[in-house]
């Protein structure tokens, strides 16, 4: 299964991806491919995390546009992730960790099987209610670093309330690094995902895609449609 994981800048998907391993990677086969715009720095900060064998750990440049990669045209995401397959066959877990710098980015259901969005407590308590195609139809909502909540202001269970009622009964988790129930909450919700795929039971869900949005040089584009249409200016 291809888990993909989404969400903005520094909300702790590196983080939580190295976590997955150090719960599972001693029941399942797992590897796990990063895409970044111009550096592999999620890749080093995963292999020097020690959670998987480094070599199970690939990254992808992804140049301008982190979203293309995930969504319109996955092919270098898709090649990363069948190299690792055919050389640690039989794998159970691919992990894909998009390089977004972006609210609204989502997988394409060509790429993950199943996806999680991450948001942290630190971005705000409005960003969940705010919405947006992966806070509201990802697989699995992560509010994460709940940790931090007094420190910022936000009252972590009500963010987990509204990001709630804006998924229409699809779970959300609040998770922290230094709560280990939620840790295992997370690697319990990966177990079970894993077995329905298994099972035929898991249909891959398009969140859709991401809104329009624009870039540091300023440039304005959408992601809509055949990936032709994209249009900068
Ligand atoms: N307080 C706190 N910090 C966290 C938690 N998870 C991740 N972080 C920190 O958040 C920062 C960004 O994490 P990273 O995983 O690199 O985020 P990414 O950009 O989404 O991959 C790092 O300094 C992490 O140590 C958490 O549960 N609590
Ligand atoms: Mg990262």
């Amino acid at each position: 299964m291809r888990l993909g994981v989404a969400g903005p800048v520094g909300t702790g998907k590196s983080t939580l991806i190295a976590t997955l391993c150090r719960e599972l990677a001693d029941e399942l086969s797992m590897a796990v491919v990063t895409n970044d715009i111009y550096t592999d720095e999620d890749a080093r900060l995963l292999r020097a995390a020690g959670v998987l064998p480094v070599e199970r750990i690939h990254a992808v440049e992804t140049g301008a546009c982190p979203h293309t990669a995930i969504r319109d045209d996955v092919t270098p995401n898709l090649l990363a992730v069948e190299d690792l397959e055919a050389e640690f066959a039989p794998l159970d877990l691919v992990v894909v960790e998009s390089g977004g710098d972006n609210l609204t980015a989502t997988f394409s259901p060509a790429l993950a099987d199943a996806q999680i969005f991450c948001l942290d407590v630190a971005g705000g308590g409005d960003v969940a209610r705010k919405g947006g195609p992966g806070i509201e139809r990802a697989d699995l909502l992560v509010v994460n670093k709940t940790d931090l909540a007094p420190h910022v202001g936000v009252d972590a269970e009500q963010m987990v309330a509204d990001a709630t009622s804006s998924r229409g009964g699809l779970p959300v988790l609040a998770l922290s690094q230094s709560d280990d129930v939620s840790i295992k909450a997370l690697a319990g919700w990966v177990q079970q995902v894993l077995a329905d795929y298994r099972a035929g039971h898991h249909v891959p869900r398009d969140p859709g895609p991401m809104a329009p949005h624009s870039h540091a040089d300023g440039t304005t584009h959408t992601h809509e449609g055949d990936g032709h249409g994209h249009e900068h200016g």
